[in-house]
């Protein structure tokens, strides 16, 4: 396969003002008819180059120019698309080609999921509907006819409804025109038996816009909650950033096969079901949340991606790291913002710095792809979003604004770059963020060593900050970063020093340059420093901070995140710890200082809840392995184990106490003060079933059998799968399976609970849960259920010694790479972190690899992953 660059990008060399599809649905043979008015781009230059249309998998039927049939010498087929030479400036462009969906296990183009058609087209799926210019910055006016048989009634596609009515054989058809020029990528067809719930937005201007769920008749009861949440968006987006929606409706619909979240096509998304449908019966805490951010997610596309588009796909963080900026804060402002904070931080320590330091590294805005599938990133998304976030913290929430205004007004219904993104905030603010740039060009974490200095007699205090950023790909040299770093002072008595004369007692350093010193005067005693508070750079800070001054932020600090930072620092100083007397042999333990760190949190009554389960949450060992360039997997488990059973039962009476405290029957509501409750409640259950102490069973028991949200009953399971005895743990998993056997996303959530399971999900229980009905390879929910809990969520199963877990996901690759290329490519890359692990399973995972690349033709995506890592 060969790769692509940014620095060969033309525009194109035509342009389509107006695209016409028409439909006729047939579940092997589809037929597409479009009509395209074409134009010579002048931009492109002189005289009259072929045209290039691309198509993949497509059966041509006929071209014709103008309303005449082109020859075949005037037209070459290959198997990436069309070359037409036609020799005419402007002219109509019809052609007839049949595609089939049934068979398009890809999910990408058009596809059948249970018995309705849907479409898949960013980054490149429209190519496999038909004969097309698949780039984003070729921008046109859609109408789609979709005629089919009545057995689907509903049918539909971008836009307003303008016409409906039937055929002469009894078929019907509607008719959807797109006002708004897009690309291809945003455009999006779904035809079946589907229900809908309505509600209606009334905009900032007073207009009436219809809002529409669609599900399969038995889900109608779980759309409330999207409703709710999309009607927030829509609210948020017109307060925060005076961004109003456009068209008439707003349609959104749920689909249970489908490679990811939710797609953003103008006027109807597209949505996993796993991330719309929700009941509190069935939905746990987290789902909730999901579904909240990425209903959010997807309508804040409508400007940050839609209105205002891509010009290449190396580009995709201008409008994905924009709108995760934007739904986090939509969530932030929603619900608890420190908690929103932790978790987004957490994701990307835990997986984004791990791909930055991994074989796939690339930076924000990357230099070139094989497959741009593979480029749907952690890296793209959660960094894109930390930079736009610098951004925001570099020139306050006003500037930023002014800068936001800026760039939609500039650049609305254009097709543009980071670039463009960049120079709208500079010129809104007349400030320059030319070293700024360095975070869209250079790939990797970088690592600030900070150290400080007290000089008593002249009362100044320094800061000392060195920056690295460690070798990456095609990257081994990095210039110095620009970089903001949010601090705070605190005093021997816990406050925060005041830092300026205005009365702050933060501030914001601008780190750009290798080495700095920062200054401050007027101090008398040696202060404790607060670094990187709220996490304002995507970067690892290493300051050699004791136990007991961690111990003291844990405390004090008035910056939530960091106290909750502290706190991941302590556990991972313990951890390191425990595994280096793992691996001398010595006898393991914990010290009584961090214990009762602790409890102190645990019987707080001052802190919030949300923040004592978040603290209460050891780090999962997938992060604990972050942390290491060399990785020794089983001192982890041990470590990790040995930690969460030393806090266990030491803690078991405080655990016990504040598990009944907080276990009171109310009606579930998703709110944030509810879900902290639940989730502090839940993590005490979870240690007290470590612990194995007393009733810790029958608490789990009696959890399970009166759960009246998924939220307990889930933790409950949980338990029991990892705590209960075998005839235990088999008896909930049967009854809770016969119990919501018919609710595709509890089920999905049982198959995760098992396989993520260190004692429950062996391999060979995998195997077992595959050969269960509920189970479908075709379908990626069920995968990353099942094969993807096992590799990503079952730390200790997956790096068992022998290597059985390499192999297998190997195999699993193969397999799936047949159906689906984009599922398998996200799959192999646990076994590419092949370098950093110790002894056997380095080797171990290294052989799996290759055996991936061994066993025949691959997809272009798994090919990519798979080369990149053995280089
Ligand atoms: N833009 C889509 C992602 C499409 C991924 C295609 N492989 C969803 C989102 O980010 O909103
Ligand atoms: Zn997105």
């Amino acid at each position: 396969p060969k790769t692509i660059y940014l620095k060969d990008y033309q525009v194109p060399d035509y342009l389509v003002d107006s695209t016409d599809l028409h439909f006729e649905l047939e579940p092997k043979a589809t037929l597409v008819k479009s009509q395209l008015s074409v134009r010579r781009n002048h931009e492109a230059g002189e005289g009259l180059p072929p045209l290039l249309l691309d198509g993949v998998d497509l059966e041509l039927i006929s071209v014709a120019v103008d309303g005449s049939i082109l020859p075949p010498a005037s037209y070459q087929e290959t198997p990436e698309g069309l070359i037409l030479t036609v020799e005419k400036p402007e002219f109509l462009l019809e052609i007839y080609n049949r595609i089939n969906p049934e068979d398009n296990t890809s999910l990408e183009g058009l596809y059948l999921s249970n018995d309705m058609y849907c479409t898949q087209c960013e980054a490149e799926g429209f190519r496999k509907i038909t004969f097309y210019p698949d780039r984003p910055d070729v921008m046109s006016k859609f109408t789609t006819t979709i005629v089919s048989s009545k057995i689907l009634p509903v049918l539909l596609s971008n836009g307003n409804e303008i016409d409906r009515g039937y055929c002469e054989d009894g078929r019907h058809f509607v008719t959807w025109e797109d006002p708004f020029a897009k690309p291809a990528y945003l455009f999006a067809l779904v035809a079946g038996n589907l229900e809908h719930r309505d509600d209606t937005f009334t905009t900032v201007s007073g207009r009436e816009v219809k809002l529409r769920i669609y599900t399969e008749e038995k889900n109608i009861g779980k759309c409330d909650h999207a409703m709710r949440s999309l009607k927030k968006a829509m609210r948020w987006d017109e307060e925060m950033y005076g961004r109003e929606y456009d068209l008439d409706i707003f349609m959104v619909v749920a689909v249970d096969h489908f490679n990811m979240g939710a797609m953003e096509n103008k006027g109807l998304n597209i949505f996993n079901s796993a991330c719309v449908l929700a009941s509190p019966e069935t939905a746990t805490d987290s789902a909730f949340q999901r579904i909240e951010s990425i209903v959010g997610h997807e309508y804040f596309h409508n400007w940050s991606g839609n209105r205002v588009t891509c010009r290449d796909w190396f580009q995709l963080s201008l409008k994905e790291g924009f709108t995760v900026f934007r739904d986090a804060e939509f969530s932030a402002d929603l619900n608890s913002r420190a908690v929103k904070r932790i978790e987004d931080v957490s994701l990307l320590r835990t997986s984004q710095f791990a791909e930055d330091a991994g074989p796939m590294a690339h930076p924000i805005r990357p230099e070139s792809y094989m497959e741009i599938s593979n480029f749907y990133t952690l890296t793209v998304y959660e960094k894109g979003a930390e930079v736009v976030r610098m951004i925001h913290t570099l020139l306050g929430q006003e500037r930023f604004r002014r800068g936001s205004d800026l760039y939609f007004e500039r650049h609305d219904g254009c097709a543009v770059t980071c670039e463009d993104f960049i120079v709208a905030m500079e010129d809104a603010n007349q400030v320059d963020l030319a070293q700024f740039r360095r975070w869209y060009s250079q790939a990797g974490t970088p690592v600030l060593v900070v150290s400080d200095d007290f000089d008593q007699s002249k009362g100044i205090y320094t800061l000392n900050i060195r920056q690295t950023c460690p070798p990456t790909p095609d990257q081994e040299e990095k210039l110095p970063f620009h970089i903001p770093v949010k601090i705070g002072l605190l005093d021997g008595n816990g406050h925060d020093r005041i830092l300026s004369d205005e009365g702050s007692t933060e501030e914001i350093l601008e780190v750009r340059n290798v080495e700095q010193n920062f200054e401050f005067n007027g101090i008398k005693e040696k202060p404790l420093p607060s670094l990187l508070r709220g996490f304002s750079a995507p970067v690892k800070v290493r300051y050699s901070y004791t136990e007991k001054q961690l111990i003291f932020l844990m405390r004090n600090d008035s910056d939530t995140f960091n106290r909750w930072d502290a706190s991941q620092r302590l556990a991972f100083m313990a951890l390191s710890n425990i595994q280096q007397d793992y691996r001398d042999g010595k006898a393991l333990q914990v010290s009584s200082e961090l214990i009762e760190a602790y409890r102190n949190v645990l019987k707080s009554r001052i802190l919030d809840p949300a923040l004592v389960a978040e603290i209460l949450t050891l780090p999962s060992e997938q992060s604990i392995a972050e942390m290491y360039d060399s990785v020794d997997a089983g001192a982890i488990v041990a470590a990790r184990e040995f930690l969460s059973e030393t806090l266990a039962n030491t803690l078991a009476p405080e655990l016990k106490e504040k598990y009944l405290e907080l276990n009171v029957v109310k009606p579930y509501d998703p709110n944030a003060k509810d879900i902290a409750g639940r989730s502090l409640k839940n993590i005490c259950l979870s240690y007290l079933a470590v612990a194995e102490k007393d009733d810790a069973l029958d608490l789990l028991e009696k959890q399970f059998d009166m759960a009246e949200n998924m939220t307990d009953s889930a933790a409950a399971l949980r338990g029991l799968i990892n705590h209960g005895d075998a005839i235990q743990a088999e008896a909930a998993i049967q009854s809770f399976y016969q119990h919501w056997q018919g609710d595709t996303q509890v089920v999905e959530l049982w198959l995760g609970l098992q396989s993520s399971s260190s004692r429950y999900g062996s391999l060979e229980n995998i195997r077992t849960l595959m050969e269960h009905p509920a189970f479908e390879l075709k379908n990626p929910n069920k995968v990353r259920a099942v094969i993807g809990g096992f590799a990503n969520r079952n730390f200790k199963q997956f790096h068992k010694e022998d290597g059985s877990g390499y192999k297998f996901i190997a195999e699993q690759v193969v397999a799936l790479d047949k159906l689906n290329p984009q599922i398998a490519a996200r799959l192999v890359i646990p076994i590419t972190r092949w370098r950093k692990y110790t002894g056997n399973l380095s080797d171990k995972m290294k052989n799996a690899l290759q055996d991936v690349l061994n066993s025949g033709t691959l997809s272009k995506d798994v090919f990519e992953v798979v080369n990149k890592s053995l280089i």
